[in-house]
């Protein structure tokens, strides 16, 4: 006997999702109501009756409870069926090829990502739609609404489900399968790829480091590249997700994956290394000796995707977020296919990638993938890269010198603000969005500004519209920059300063990104005024 009960609630300020669904300070999820008003907000929207989801999450702290309050409230809600990961572990991009793969309704992904995880870390809780990707805004906005006017949320009073054991169990009339996270994401990348080619890199000597950051890809890489690709034992570090990550912050970037950068600079540097995010969606490649920014990944995979059995066809066209820089649009035009460009987040592409439009898509934020999902898939990127090195047979650092001479070099640099009070930084963003019409003409530290707006995105394929997506300056010399408030951050606000400048070789390819864009730099700061409105002169990361 089951019993449905109906718990009266109430509104609970501020859950509203940001750029990826609903992120928040661990105990503030773990607080009365918190994730049952959100929860049955999405039930609400969605609906439930009937239904089959997918969920799964990335391993932090509390993910396993969450698991199971979110498998009650869909069984007291009428799911007819929950397809979960065992141990409630599905990265994100695994999740999203679930969600496609089983022809769900959408699917419940437990991720803060890149955030730190454990009990006074950040939690995270984002809805993916039936084609595998995240909830566009206006469903995020209804959401949104609803949890503003939640009377009550409907809860089934069972046990736990056992998460640990594969296989089919029922709660209540709903049907539980829980399934191997692993299995199928990887025959999707079997399918992709010439796994036999890369097989005989790695016979032939080919040496690897992949740092899992003790987040969720571990389990994934150590099948995909040690078992069924024959790395060598021990490639993957850091490969058993942990509730608190190990400690580790999982943003796979030069600060936060030092001790992978260290090692590919290091004297005896293996041919590639590699790290992934919290929920695996991300990705950072290095080559000996030499980082890849995300920006020119993006542009050398789309350049060479062909290489690989999944793309030998070539590409329907490529999508960047604003803040990427432009260097994918040249491999685009040499193509001779479309080139698109949208606001922040993965949200945007999907409807890009469903009309076959584009194939391949990238953010400056280390995020890549294409349209084998409709998430960004971090290990896709490092197999995709794999591939490549096993075609062509050169070294990273050859690979993008014959990139940059061809298309040219687009330096590029992210500064990150962190943790500035919420009101300076409005206010520093207001000033220079009032002050955007009279900057055309200005010289600033010796940079002539030819242009100034702030981004708004009309989807081509829907006609919705996105306001206020980042401040962009131009200048006269092709260079600009980008300011943006962070929407993922748990504590005050993060100002994002992306930085870019093109030089059209063969000359001048081989500066330090940080000297070539120091022009840029200053003129960025003068524009602004950050300093003048937060106190900060230097960035707390810089990628
Ligand atoms: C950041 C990145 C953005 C990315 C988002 C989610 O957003 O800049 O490119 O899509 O994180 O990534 P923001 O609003 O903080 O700049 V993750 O790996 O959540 O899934
Ligand atoms: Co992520």
């Amino acid at each position: 006997m089951t019993h449905i009960h109906t718990v009266a609630t109430q509104p609970i300020a501020g859950q509203k999702p940001g750029t990826s669904g609903l992120r928040k300070k661990t105990p503030v999820f773990m607080g009365r109501h918190y994730l049952e008003n959100f929860v049955q907000s999405i039930f609400d929207v969605v609906g439930a009756e009937g239904k089959t989801f997918v969920l799964g999450g990335d391993g932090r702290y509390f993910n396993d409870r969450a698991a199971q309050v979110i498998l009650r409230m869909a069984a007291a809600n009428g799911a007819a069926r929950v397809i979960v990961g065992q141990g409630a572990i599905l990265s994100t991009p695994a999740a999203s090829h679930l969600i496609r793969l089983n022809k769900t309704d959408g699917g419940i992904i437990m991720s803060a990502s890149h955030n730190p995880g454990g009990p006074e870390e950040d939690f995270g809780v984002k809805f993916n739609m039936p084609n595998g990707g995240p909830a566009p805004e206006a469903v995020t906005e209804a959401m949104y609404a609803r949890t503003q006017e939640i009377v009550e949320y409907r809860m089934l009073d069972a046990q736990d489900v056992d998460l640990g054991r594969l296989g089919r169990v029922s709660l209540g009339g709903m049907v539980v399968d829980v399934v191997d996270p692993v299995a199928d994401y990887a025959a999707l990348m079997e399918s992709l790829f010439d796994f036999g080619a890369i097989r005989a890199m790695f016979a032939g000597g080919f040496r690897m480091r992949v740092d899992s950051m003790c987040a969720v890809t571990g389990p994934y890489a150590v099948e995909i590249l040690e078992n069924r690709l024959g790395a060598a034992k021990g490639t993957v570090v850091n490969g058993t997700p942990l509730p608190d990550f190990g400690g580790m912050h999982p943003d796979p970037n030069p600060t936060w994956a030092k001790a992978l950068m260290d090692e590919m600079f290091g004297a005896d540097a293996p041919d590639f290394g590699a790290a992934s995010d919290g929920d695996g969606d991300r990705n950072m490649v290095v080559g000996r000796g030499i980082y890849v920014s995300p920006s020119d990944s993006l542009a050398v995979l789309a350049a060479n995707a062909h290489l690989a059995p999944g793309y030998k066809a070539g590409l329907k066209g490529v999508a960047r977020s604003m803040p990427t820089s432009a260097a994918a649009d040249r491999v685009a035009e040499a193509l001779g296919i479309g080139a698109y460009e949208t606001p922040t987040g993965w949200k945007f592409f999907g409807n890009l990638l469903d009309a076959g439009r584009a194939t391949i898509c990238g953010e400056e934020s280390f995020g890549t993938g294409s349209d084998h999902v409709r998430e960004k898939d971090g290990l896709w990127a490092i197999l995709l890269w794999l591939n490549i090195l096993a075609v062509r047979k050169q070294p990273v650092a050859a690979i993008l010198a014959e990139h940059w001479a061809k298309f040219g070099r687009n330096y590029y640099s992210r500064h990150d603000f962190e943790a500035i009070a919420a009101d300076k930084a409005d206010a520093m963003m207001a000033a220079l969005r009032g002050s955007l019409a009279g900057l055309k003409g200005n010289s600033v530290e010796g940079m002539v500004v030819s242009g100034a707006d702030d981004f708004a995105y009309t989807d081509p394929v829907d006609g919705s519209v996105s306001q206020k997506q980042g401040v962009r300056v131009m200048f006269a010399d092709g260079s600009r920059f980008v300011l943006r408030l962070s929407g993922t951050g748990t504590e005050g606000a993060t100002l994002r300063l992306y930085l870019e400048r093109y030089a059209a070789g063969p000359a001048g390819l081989d500066l330090d990104p940080q000297e070539a864009l120091a022009p840029v730099i200053r003129a960025a700061h003068g524009i602004a005024r950050i300093a003048e409105f937060t106190g900060r002169t230097e960035p707390d990361v810089v990628t």
